[in-house]
């Protein structure tokens, strides 16, 4: 990142053509360097509302017409003063009013670097950022929805009354440290105990529903597998709604793994479809086998589709039992119910879902049964707080700290110690909004943001 002393300048809108693009510049400087590519009959320094007029390049050629925005210090985005310039979303023009402010003395800002800025100057903090990431980077209706209600401080505000606890804590336990005999100071039996189980209660509540917010940030796998010509790929165009893979009647027709990702309903998921598993097949077919085996076992859920017009194959019947001590990561799937069984061919299991990839039946039930596996059943849960790994990391950590220092208390270890894992807790749970955080960690998570956010 840059010194907070040089203005920076990126185009803020996506690359590409467009109705509008946007630059932006952010620094001290902003206001000025943005009056060098503007002409406009309106004088001085109108802020917060739109000022149409034409813009220069560097060699004061007027290069498009559009409107001027400018933001005060301490009331802008970045918390410094702020212009954005609204051109036509025209790559050329983009690049010109880009080189003339560089050649102003802007500097390009590096990815995330306004939103740094506006940590910097204490408009969000560290977890917000993140979430405003996040929030762009989003790919369901669900994820911006989480996203969104971060980066409006939910999980900050959450964290606040922890921070404040455990900080009054580690106040009273060096209180009673430093004044041991003073009667004033002595942390009353089982005020510590109560405390930090109190804490620890809230830790675990956060990172349970991380479970749950992990599958809505970061999606989940999900492999159709089962034997050749079941319907897979009739199942996976099904779920897909195009006619993506190869169906034909030949059993071995798909030999290499697709995965293309579909939304269930918030939740992001990557299909894939497999190879049909059999032993003896040509060089080229087993070689999908083995990827689909591998796909399979990396899955975060499978499909193990079967046809149901015929008997099971005794592979089959293992494969149902293996599904039934695992019902969280597999769905057993009776393909083919539009035709009729024949003699031997298997009823319904308890947990099994039959469609027909042919006709669609069926298929909004088993969409349904998925979504379930992967995040419980519709309205079984709060919108999660903690979507982020960094920051349920940071909460292993606290609570393992937390859980230390109730040990140690419970052990009579005397409370200078227990400090020591107070003050851990205290750097993990801060580290999630950024109150102790070391640089190197922010160049690390704003390296992840685009140029222009
Ligand atoms: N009647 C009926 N036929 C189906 C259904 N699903 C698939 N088929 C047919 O079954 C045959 C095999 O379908 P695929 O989708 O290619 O099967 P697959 O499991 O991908 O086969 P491989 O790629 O060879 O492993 C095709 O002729 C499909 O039209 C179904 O629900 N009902
Ligand atoms: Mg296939």
């Amino acid at each position: 990142m840059h010194d907070l002393d040089l203005t920076v300048v990126a185009v803020a809108t996506p690359p590409g053509r467009g109705g509008v693009g946007c630059i932006r510049l952010s620094g001290p400087d902003a206001f000025s360097i943005s009056d060098d590519l503007f002409r406009s009959s309106s004088p001085g320094h109108p802020v917060g509302r739109t000022t149409f007029g034409r813009f220069l390049d560097r060699d004061g050629q007027v290069v498009d017409h559009g409107y001027r925005v400018l933001f005060r210090e301490g009331a802008s985005f970045t918390g410094e003063p702020v212009a954005e310039l609204w051109t036509h979303g025209s790559p050329p023009v983009l690049s010109a009013l880009l080189e003339a402010a560089a050649e102003r003395g802007a500097m390009p800002a590096e990815p995330g670097e306004f939103t740094y800025r506006a940590m910097v100057h204490g408009r969000i903090d560290l977890a917000r950022a993140e979430a405003i990431r996040d929030l762009v980077d989003a790919t369901t209706r669900y994820q911006a929805k989480l996203a969104h209600a971060q980066a409006e401080g939910s999980l900050s505000r959450t964290l606040a009354p922890l921070e404040e606890g455990l900080s009054d804590l580690i106040v009273r336990t060096e209180a009673a440290v430093e004044f041991e005999d003073e009667a004033e100071t002595d942390l009353k039996e089982g005020v510590l105990t109560r405390s930090l189980s109190g804490l620890q209660e809230a830790c675990d509540r956060l990172i349970a529903g991380f479970n749950t917010g992990r599958v809505f940030r970061e999606g989940a796998s999900l492999v159709i597998t089962g034997l050749p010509n079941t319907g897979k790929s009739s199942l996976f165009n099904r779920l897909l709604v195009r006619d993506r893979a190869i169906v034909t009647d030949t059993p071995g027709t798909t030999r290499d793994t697709l995965e293309e990702t579909i939304d269930l309903d918030g939740v992001p998921v990557r299909l894939t479809d497999t190879a049909g598993l059999r032993d003896g097949a040509g060089a080229v077919e087993s070689e999908g086998v083995r990827r689909a085996v591998e796909a399979r076992d990396r899955a975060d859920l499978v499909l193990l589709v079967m046809d149901r017009s015929r008997p099971l194959t005794p592979s089959e019947k293992i494969g149902v039992e293996e599904a039934a001590a695992a019902p969280d990561r597999t769905i057993v799937v009776l393909n083919k119910i539009d035709l009729p069984a024949e003699s031997g061919a298997p009823d319904p299991e308890a947990g099994a879902v039959p469609v027909s990839a042919l006709t669609g039946e069926g298929c909004n039930r088993l969409k349904t049964v998925i979504r379930e596996k992967l995040v419980g059943p519709a309205g079984s849960f709060e919108d999660p707080l903690v979507t982020n790994v960094r920051h349920a990391e940071a909460l292993v950590k606290t609570g393992q700290a937390l859980s230390r220092a109730a040990e140690a208390t419970a052990a009579g270890i005397p409370e200078d110690l227990v400090l020591e894992d107070l003050r851990e807790a205290m750097q993990q749970l801060g580290s999630i909004t950024g109150e102790f955080t070391t640089e190197d960690l922010f160049d690390r998570i704003f390296s992840t943001f685009c140029i222009g956010k």
